[in-house]
């Protein structure tokens, strides 16, 4: 059976958690295939939310399996704690969830270092969440991390002290002050990773191929979003994974022919937390009222998100890169009492109208150009059916079908489980 893909189509925040939720009736797996702790994922089902970072959410369901595939970095500290919640929730987790060998381990160090390099980056900083991810992945690609496969080691200990002892000469090296007590910290990772070992590893990549022969139903949950992608995202301010379909083939072994569905998710407006360009950002009450009404607030970092209309030439190449079958719409009800709602359909980029997203979308190289809509008063919150939507929300999705030649299959309205309507 093919695997179908959930991914985010912005930069991150669009709702992947709920929609995975969600879905995951209609999956024996679910597996997540990069990015670590800096993603927030949040559900919210009986009242209550619940905010996942590594672990994928098809969790809370008893028949999934929940995987954690090669692709991802794994902080043990971080993981703990996702764990300690799962237990106070009566979640039981020690059957359904699965960590590739392959995984890399984030360690104290890199925490640091991520620290280290944004202060000596001072204005000019990316506004990472500060969890150690570009430098886990830099040592991924440098060949010199540790893995989930090493802790099963005896002598995974000694590989550990020797990077640890070189990632101090590099923090020193970055010459800013960052306060640490390494052995404080040390003594919270090793208790953890006891904890992660007491987990199941696999060879996942193995696992994955077996139970698609076995017919098993597999979602790759995606983290962050496509214009975070480290290759096609707005670089340097992007994460350090591919946050793209592409992503899903290395970070889970998965070849590209049997990847099915693609499901983009995307918000009907726009946020960004942390650095970078964002043509349709808003600095007005508008904006205001969409964080407001939104929270938007990160589910990791408690950062304010920055707020904007929807911008449907970074929409629809992030569509392009994934090879969307299928869209989502999340957050529609957050726009309800807008008068008109602005979609931006071009920029204006060296005095001439484009379609595609250039090299560099710096404020100051790129206007955009924005198409009216009428906006509608209904609260949405309550809709349980497709044909209770507004003509103006069903007017707005059409449109956006139409430029993005997609269907919408999903409208959100609200962070409910329940708030979900099915368009086909
Ligand atoms: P990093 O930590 O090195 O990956 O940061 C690099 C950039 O990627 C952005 N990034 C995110 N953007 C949106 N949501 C993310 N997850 C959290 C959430 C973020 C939070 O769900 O709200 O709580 O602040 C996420 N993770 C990384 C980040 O802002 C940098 O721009
Ligand atoms: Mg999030």
């Amino acid at each position: 059976m093919a695997v179908d893909l959930l991914l985010g189509l912005q930069w991150g925040d669009e709702g992947k958690g709920k929609i995975v939720d969600v879905l995951t009736s209609n999956y024996n797996i679910i597996a997540r295939f990069q990015g670590g702790p800096n993603a927030g994922h949040t559900l919210v089902f009986n009242g209550k939310k619940h905010v996942l970072h590594t672990i994928p959410s098809g969790i809370f369901h008893d028949n999934a399996t929940n995987l954690v595939g090669n692709g991802v970095v794994i902080d043990p500290v971080i993981f703990k704690k996702e764990l300690d919640n799962l237990t106070e929730q009566h979640v039981d987790y020690k059957k359904s969830l699965f960590i590739s060998r392959k995984a890399h381990i984030i360690l104290p160090t890199h925490r640091l270092l991520d620290a280290a390099s944004e202060a000596s980056k001072g204005k000019a900083k990316i506004g990472s969440t500060l969890k150690g991810i570009g430098p886990t992945y830099m040592d991924k690609t440098g060949r010199n991390g540790i893995r989930v496969g090493d802790l099963e080691l005896s002598d995974w200990k000694t590989k550990y002290r020797n990077l640890a002892n070189k990632h101090e000469a590099m923090i020193d090296f970055y010459d800013v002050d960052i306060q640490y007590d390494l052995k404080e910290l040390e003594n919270e990772f090793f208790n953890a990773v006891d904890v992660l070992k007491s987990l199941k590893f696999i060879d996942s990549e193995e696992y994955i191929f077996q139970a698609q022969k076995e017919g098993k139903s597999i979602l790759a949950e995606g983290a962050q979003g496509s214009l975070l992608d480290i290759d096609f995202g707005t670089y340097p301010f992007v994460t350090s994974s591919n946050t793209t379909a592409a992503g899903a083939c290395t970070g889970l072994g998965v070849a590209p022919n049997q990847i099915g569905d693609v499901f983009g998710i995307f918000k009907a407006y726009t946020t960004r937390v942390g650095s970078g360009p964002f043509p349709t950002e808003l600095f007005d009450e508008a904006g205001e009222t969409m964080g407001r009404v939104g929270k938007e607030f990160g589910a990791t970092t408690g950062r304010a998100r920055r707020c904007g209309w929807l911008d449907l030439v970074a929409l629809k190449y992030a569509c392009q890169i994934n090879g969307v079958t299928k869209l989502m719409m999340m957050k529609g009800d957050v726009l309800s009492g807008f008068k008109t709602l602005k979609v931006c359909t071009s920029y204006m980029y060296q005095n001439k109208e484009i379609n595609h997203l250039p090299y560099n979308i710096e404020p100051e190289n790129v206007t955009p150009v924005y198409t009216e809509l009428k906006g509608w008063k209904e609260d949405l919150t309550k809709l349980l059916d497709n044909s209770q939507l507004p003509k103006e929300l069903n007017e707005y999705i059409d449109f956006l079908e139409r430029e993005l030649e997609i269907p919408i299959t999903i409208v959100s309205v609200g962070p409910d489980r329940k708030q979900t309507i099915f368009r086909q």
